[in-house]
């Protein structure tokens, strides 16, 4: 896609500017001694990629080139190779299977990770594809979430089914299925809420729309995927816990990757967690939802510009 890698590469900007500029500092006229070596590891650190990594790519950095006149770009590039070789197993496309009718793909995450906005920027792709999606507004907690999701089923032309605010979630998910496989809905989106102010209640309430969900198609839901925002850094690993321990979540989305220094957590959460990453979130309008592409993600993490994407 035309101007795709640009649109990453501006998204993650923010995250890359410290790194280029602080290695570029550090590397003027000096070799890369061990207090290079440790101010690397810091900025690598402050960009939210996870101590473990940071520490393991400073060893693997200093194994090759300790004492050695090295450029800034050398380093990000050595940098790149090795997040990017990392992160290739989890950058997968989500697989829409056209046997599983409606295919059923539940949304999860804090308030204001995205899921909403995800949910339009999905089901826009998915109508380009000729598939006929509906979303569950099932969000019943906050009277905008239900607009919100209106606004953009307008938009992508989909069918919304909801209910008034603070109608039970459950209930309206089983119409909503109901309601999906009578039309022979390719997709149904099904919208949550996210409060973990009550932890318990949220957390109770999704393994009730499961539940439900099983009662009329016992393999859904097909997709349980994790929003996240990116700008949350480190926090984004307590989110994934909480939410995996209840959910069987499958997959992640990371959301507000333009406007974060902290674009690193990606490489830590795909670490830790094992998650495949399907999407990621470069903007608030409809089509600044890209595939997650390990290469031009750590290249745009580094700062540095992907010649072969062209
Ligand atoms: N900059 C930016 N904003 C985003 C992105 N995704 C969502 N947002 C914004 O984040 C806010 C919360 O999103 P929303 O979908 O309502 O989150 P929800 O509470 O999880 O449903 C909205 O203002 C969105 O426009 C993204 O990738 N980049
Ligand atoms: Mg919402």
């Amino acid at each position: 896609m035309a101007g795709w890698f640009e649109r990453i590469k501006q998204g993650l900007s923010r995250t890359a500017a410290p790194l280029v500029t602080g290695i570029e500092n550090l590397l003027t006229k000096r070799k890369l001694d061990k207090d290079a070596l440790t101010d690397i590891e810091d900025l690598l650190i402050m960009a939210d990629v996870g101590t473990k990594t940071a520490s393991a790519l400073t060893a693997e950095l200093a194994k090759e080139k300790f004492d050695k006149e090295v450029t800034s770009e050398e380093v990000r590039t050595f940098f790149a190779d090795k997040i990017a070789a990392k992160l290739e197993p989890f950058a997968q496309e989500l697989k829409i299977d056209p046997a599983k009718k409606p295919f059923v793909i539940l949304m999860a995450g804090v308030n204001g990770a995205g899921k909403t906005t995800t949910i339009g920027k999905m089901a826009q792709q998915l109508k380009d594809k000729g598939l006929k999606v509906s979303f569950a507004a099932a969000d019943t907690f906050r009277a905008a979430a239900v607009e919100q999701l209106k606004v953009w089923g307008e938009r992508t032309g989909c069918p919304v089914v909801s209910k008034p605010t603070g109608a039970d979630a459950a209930g309206l998910v089983f119409d909503a299925l109901t309601q999906a496989r009578q039309n022979g809905d390719d997709v149904l989106f099904i919208d949550t809420a996210g409060r973990l102010q009550n932890r318990s209640e949220l957390m109770d309430e999704l393994q009730k729309i499961i539940r439900i969900i099983k009662k009329q198609i016992p393999d859904a839901p097909h997709a349980c995927l994790q929003v996240l925002d990116a700008t949350v850094g480190q926090n984004a690993h307590s989110q994934v816990k909480i939410f995996s321990e209840t959910i069987p979540v499958s997959g992640l989305i990371l959301t507000k990757l333009d406007g974060t220094a902290k674009g690193g957590v990606l490489v830590a959460l795909t670490e830790e967690f094992k998650l495949p990453v399907y999407l990621i979130g470069v903007g608030e309008q409809i089509d600044d939802l890209r595939p997650f592409k390990a290469q031009d993600y750590a290249k745009s993490l580094m700062g540095l510009t992907a010649k072969e994407t062209l």
